[in-house]
């Protein structure tokens, strides 16, 4: 059944970015900090209970105090704000980093202790090198399912092997979270496991920084993980700038689908399910669960929050419950901001796949994941993201929206601003005219 399927599978393909993306060095996309955004002023964020009914996609041009953005610099206080909204409403809070980091990078593992407040909490990740002499880029790979690592390492990267339960388990009732993170903020924190689990990755980055750079090079780190650790893969990227490549794969419901378009989705994991099924989102999305209209935040918003990075979005389309044609119309959305920003070359959705089996590797996904790493964290590549939405699955946006996507002015940008060859860092301080 899940071959007729795919064999019914005809493509629909748009090619983002032609005349948009002024560098083919995109790896300047990622930031040289966690949250560029950190001292934006957000005003004080609506309550739950007056929040009201958006039936399509929220406007993520729009600020909080009603005005829109204008300039591709607006975009990063604009992102705090979703930041924050995201936070409070989806996925909890991800504290900023603890008083104390520390930890080793060897050429085979990674370790990571943590104190604040009093409390101190450790964990470990594998380290695999690909051949050659280093520093190397490296993809954190969350849970070990789905990733083409073999890929990954032949493209000229690392893989470090994450088990994000060791920071946030799974099986535990939300009033008595556990793992590391929850050692540290407290089992009955409000925030989510995917949050923790983010809060995780970005301690590793940490040490990465601290470690001197002679083994990965802190300024080249990408995320993967399928299913629930495609979730987690998508809430990595979105929560730490330092990571400049993201790339989930079949992370349905609670992942990159957007909330809104899931009830409409036949099959599709209902968000009560992905709310109940593990902690994985915030305690505050449980008031959402029947009324996703209610958040002032959607996915694409999210992937907004990844922008201009490097983003590979992979999807299946033969499994209903993975809910890939939500996670298409957060994809065309978010693709929106990323064609906002100049960096429509910089994002790819891909459910154009053969295989139904849930986190197969997959021959179609093996070249744009290679030209990803290329681009995004060896800077040698310039390949145009795509979007090869699976036509048994494929959103359709115009249904989705009804605000426009604004020509924002370069003023200032700090976000796109090439920088020289072998160097990521985009920083505030990089001119761009
Ligand atoms: C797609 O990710 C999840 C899904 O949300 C769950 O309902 C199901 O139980 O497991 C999937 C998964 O993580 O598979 C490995």
């Amino acid at each position: 059944k899940l071959r007729t399927l795919a064999m019914a599978t005809t493509l629909s393909i748009a090619v983002f970015g032609a005349t948009t993306v002024a560098t083919t060095r995109a790896a300047t996309a990622a930031a040289g900090v966690e949250d560029e955004g950190a001292d934006c002023a957000v005003p004080a964020l609506p309550d739950a209970g007056s929040l009201p009914t958006v039936s399509r996609l929220p406007d993520p041009f729009t600020r909080l105090n009603g005005t829109r953005i204008t300039a591709k610099a607006d975009w990063r206080c604009r992102r705090q704000e979703i930041k924050k909204l995201a936070e409070k409403f989806v996925y909890g809070e991800k504290p900023a980093k603890p008083a104390s980091v520390t930890g080793t990078v060897s050429r085979t593992g990674i370790t990571v202790n943590v104190s604040h407040n009093g409390r101190s909490a450790s964990f470990s990740a594998g380290l695999d090198l690909p051949s050659g002499t280093g520093p190397f880029p490296a993809v954190v790979v969350l849970g070990g399912l789905g990733a083409d690592t073999a890929t990954i390492k032949a493209a000229g990267a690392a893989v470090i092997s994450y088990d994000p339960l060791a920071v946030g388990r799974e099986g535990t009732p939300r009033t008595s979270k556990q793992g590391a993170f929850y050692t540290i903020y407290g089992a009955s924190s409000s925030t989510g496991i995917l949050a923790a689990w983010a809060w995780g990755v970005s301690r590793i980055i940490d040490v990465i920084e601290q470690s001197g750079g002679g083994v990965l090079r802190a300024d080249a780190t990408g995320v993967t993980g399928c299913s629930r650790y495609g979730k987690g893969a998508f809430v990595v990227g979105a929560f730490d700038q330092r990571i400049a490549l993201t790339m989930p794969i079949e992370s349905g419901s609670g992942g990159v689908a957007a909330f809104r378009s899931i009830p409409g989705e036949s099959g599709a994991q209902p968000l009560s399910s992905a709310y109940s099924e593990q902690p994985w989102l915030g305690d505050a999305f449980g008031s959402f669960t029947g009324s996703p209209g209610r958040l002032p935040v959607d996915t694409h918003a999210v992937i907004g929050m990844i922008a201009p990075r490097g983003l590979f979005i992979m999807d299946n389309p033969h499994i209903d419950w993975l809910a890939a044609r939500s996670a298409s119309v957060a994809a065309l959305g978010g693709a929106e901001i990323y064609k906002a920003l100049g960096a429509g070359g910089n994002i790819t959705y891909w459910s154009d796949v053969q295989d139904g089996t849930h986190c197969a590797t997959r021959p179609e996904w093996r070249t744009p994941l290679q030209q990803n790493i290329q681009k995004f964290l060896l800077n040698t590549g310039a390949a145009t993201g795509t979007m090869r939405i699976a036509s048994s699955k494929s959103g359709n946006l115009a249904e989705w929206r009804d605000w426009t996507t604004p020509t924002l002015t370069d003023g200032g940008t700090d976000t796109t601003a090439p920088t020289a060859p072998g160097t990521l860092t985009a920083s505030a301080t990089t001119s761009t005219s």
